[in-house]
């Protein structure tokens, strides 16, 4: 398959009229279309014709029954046969290139719309094409990268594709936004204005146009409509699964490189995290854990006593994460090749033979995950692994990855379905057979897996790290966008190898990749072997005090962070994401093009420096109201830029006036991390009228309880009144006791703390108020004042 070229137009066959059930094709049989209104502005399109598409595998199931409320968007197909999305008021939203909306060309289809002039474009997954993809030409095809693209382009350009096929395209359009989602688990493409090529024009004189489609099966597409980039992504992420709560410890940070075997390498990180007072939950193996190669075995080599070994790491809150790839090898005596082929569910080549592909073990066959008894079989040997005392596993060369073989010999479903039915969600299938092992061992457990690729929809079990990346600043600025279009896209939980896995890292790419990255969805640092090593005490005592330093400082938010997470499970929202989820482009301040800042939740806000040597730039502060510089505890007005100086041991990082945010208290030096122990940040400076609100939620961020009413929720409500702060606790759900210390800035020098008579005193832990640093004692229903 090429990747720099994509199926034109001027090859299709486009309908030329819609009328009746059909849109027709000249003298091609015409597709039906099927438009349904799932609510709230979420629309589906099938175009079917039985003797192009016979086959419909598609098998991961969007959530099209999420959506209860009346649309108010109209979405249907014009006389001319061209796709037709109005608003409330019958004007055109999207429109489709006259007698060039809807094309096909033998299995092939595409959607043609006119590209308005405004028209912007975001979304499309794993990319590394910046943060706007207008003027991009792409493919949507689960790729090793390494494997398929020349060293040159990984290490200084942008590959693409990459292992992650989300074929999403968000379009804003002035304050209209719409999401489209092509679901079909083959190859997609899509174009934005990319065809300059002979003409040094928009494709020689065709009014702009904007095209996607898929090279096979039949053409399905959601369409959804909104105001906002916030609500079409939450709405995009109901349709395609939320990411469940994930367990406390995930949030942590991990520690990962590729050469880490067993117990050695697992006892000196314990000690060593241990010895520098360096927080970290997820100790990681790479492939040499394994009997030669051999997924779900251990090297006897690399364990003594294996399960007491595991559970002495776990009993200082370290989670041990083997890696796990795919291929199975193809070798006599080997129990699980041999209980694979017992149960039959290998994927087959068009003979009907065992697939082979070649990775690490050599020969190897490939699971059919498409198969629930192939789930069921994988999901057995999961499950041995986590009652062995594995606490999560990561998932790898998942793309699928079959090294010299051609992957379009690998056939699905006992060899009757093609390779293109299932290739984009061969790693979501994957997740699923290892998430539910995890689950079936620990029932009661949030299970974490990690994978390479993923698709739409892979959310619900997993989270996504970017796949092998580079220890260069060009890979640094690269990962910001490419995980904020993964947040828009639908897989919130995501981050990068830091700092980067191929190449050596020096200790100002690490200072610099930690202090942008610390807040990242995801965080866990992993090298390739043969580089330099790269924990985070490698780059000498300085480096390692500041890498520390905001490592911490994320176990300090922690309980800031898991709020964004439950916001994710329950409505959808994306935990990072670009200023313009939060602010309107207004100001001047062209928010909308600024890929090198973003938000962490409502209240964070992250301008990193990302280029070697650069001590200051530019800062855009949007909204209204003030930002406070959270390295100064200065407050500085929004709706503006400024220019910032940062030393080695900062970074330019603000917190939002006027939220209430819940930290861990003091410095955090071990991983041990309770929700139910929290300070209370009132970011509210002098002068300010605003009414900070929290609705803060805590739970024991590991089990399902929650869902039984194990949480507790207390809501906080804090106003600012000269120098004292205002602050009204009301209990919205009992569970355990929370303890809460205050802290206020900007000459706050006093607090009020109102307590409603009822339990509340036994909800909130009594004696822990601290106002200032000192201890406040509070009684039952009164109203103290410090
Ligand atoms: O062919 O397991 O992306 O994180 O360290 C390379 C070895 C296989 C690729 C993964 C990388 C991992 C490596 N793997």
């Amino acid at each position: 398959m090429y990747f720099q070229k994509i199926r034109h137009p001027s090859n299709f066959r486009f309908a030329t009229g819609h009328a009746g059930e059909s849109l027709q094709l000249g003298d091609a049989a015409p597709l039906r279309p099927c438009v349904r209104d799932l609510g709230e502005d979420v629309f589906h399109v099938e175009l079917r014709d039985d003797a192009r598409w016979p086959l419909d595998p598609r098998l991961l199931r969007m959530h099209d029954d999420a959506f209860a409320g009346a649309s108010t968007h109209r979405l249907g197909f014009d006389a001319d046969g061209t796709l037709l999305l109005e608003d409330a008021q019958g004007a055109r939203v999207l429109a489709g290139v006259p007698r060039a909306g809807v094309g096909v060309c033998g299995k092939a289809w595409l959607v043609q719309l006119a590209r308005g002039e405004g028209m912007r474009f975001y979304g499309q997954g794993e990319k590394l094409t910046g943060l706007e993809k207008t003027g991009k030409r792409t493919k949507f095809w689960n790729l090793d990268v390494w494997g398929d693209h020349p060293m040159p382009v990984i290490i200084d350009g942008a590959a693409d594709p990459q292992y992650a096929a989300i074929p999403y395209l968000l379009i804003r359009d002035g304050a209209r936004w719409i999401g489209v989602l092509v679901d079909h688990p083959g190859n997609v493409f899509m174009d934005t204005g990319s065809n300059w090529f002979f003409s040094g024009k928009d494709d020689l004189g065709a009014p702009p146009s904007l095209w996607f489609g898929a090279d096979e099966g039949v053409p399905a597409f959601y369409v959804i409509a909104g105001d906002s980039m916030a609500s079409v992504t939450r709405r995009l992420q109901r349709l395609v699964g939320v990411t469940p709560l994930p367990p406390l410890w995930s949030l942590g940070h991990h520690q990962c490189r590729w050469g880490y075997g067993g117990t050695r390498d697992l006892q000196w990180l314990d000690a060593s995290f241990d010895e520098h007072e360096f927080p970290n939950d997820g100790l990681w193996l790479d492939i040499d854990y394994m009997d030669d190669y051999k997924v779900f075995t251990t090297s006897p080599a690399q364990f003594g006593d294996r399960a007491s070994e595991l559970r002495a790491l776990a009993d200082k809150g370290r989670r041990v994460v083997p890696i796990l790839d795919p291929g199975v090898k193809v070798v006599d005596g080997y129990e699980v090749a041999e209980s694979g082929t017992k149960a039959g569910i290998f994927c087959k080549n068009p003979e009907g033979q065992p697939y082979v592909g070649f990775v690490w073990p050599g020969r190897t066959w490939f699971p059919d995950y498409s198969l629930p008894e192939g789930r069921a079989w994988w999901a057995g040997y999961a499950r041995q692994f986590r009652d062995w005392g594995f606490g999560a596993a990561w998932i790898d060369m998942n793309d699928p990855s079959t090294g010299a073989a051609e992957v379009d010999d690998m056939r699905f479903q006992h060899g009757k379905w093609d390779h293109w039915t299932y290739h984009n969600l061969y790693a979501t299938g994957m997740a699923q057979a290892t998430w539910e092992g995890f689950k079936a061992a620990k029932p009661d457990e949030r299970p974490f897996i990690l994978s390479r690729s993923a698709a739409t929809g892979s959310s619900r079990w997993t989270a996504l790290w970017t796949g092998d990346n580079w220890s260069n600043w060009h890979h640094l600025r690269l990962a910001i966008p490419c995980t904020l279009n993964l947040a828009l896209s639908g897989l919130p939980f995501n981050g990068p190898d830091v700092p980067g896995f191929g190449g050596h890292a020096d200790a100002e790419l690490a200072i610099a990749w930690y202090k942008a990255g610390a807040l990242f969805p995801f965080l866990r640092n992993h090298s390739v072997k043969g580089s330099v090593a790269q924990e985070p005490w490698q780059f000498g005592p300085q480096a390692l005090q500041v890498i520390r330093h905001f490592v911490r400082l994320r176990y300090k938010l922690l309980p800031y962070l898991y709020q964004l997470w439950i916001a994710q499970a329950r409505e959808g929202t994306a935990v990072m994401r670009p200023l313009f989820h939060d602010f309107d482009n207004a100001d001047g301040l062209e928010l909308d093009r600024i890929d090198d800042q973003f938000m962490v939740g409502q209240a964070i806000m992250q301008a990193p420096l990302l280029h070697q040597g650069q001590q200051q730039r530019t800062v855009a502060l949007p909204g209204t109201g003030r930002w406070m510089d959270a390295c100064s505890g200065r407050f500085v007005a929004a709706g503006r830029s400024i220019h910032v100086r940062s030393d080695a041991a900062s970074t330019p990082l603000y917190v939002r006036e006027g939220q209430l945010l819940a930290m861990q208290p003091g410095e955090r030096t071990t991983q041990a991390n309770d929700l139910s122990d929290i300070e209370l940040h009132a970011i509210l400076g002098a002068g300010c009228a605003d009414e900070a609100v929290l609705d803060y939620a805590f739970d024991d961020g590991l089990t399902d309880g929650h869902q039984r009413g194990e949480r507790g929720v207390v809501r906080f409500r804090a106003t600012r009144a000269g120098d004292a702060l205002a602050l009204r606790v009301e209990v919205l759900q009992a569970w355990r006791p929370l303890r809460v210390r205050v802290v206020g800035y900007d000459g706050a020098t006093s607090a009020v703390v109102e307590l409603p008579a009822g339990d509340v005193a036994q909800a909130l832990q009594a004696d822990t108020w601290i106002f200032a640093g000192q201890p406040l004692a509070i009684a039952r229903g009164a109203v103290v004042t410090v």
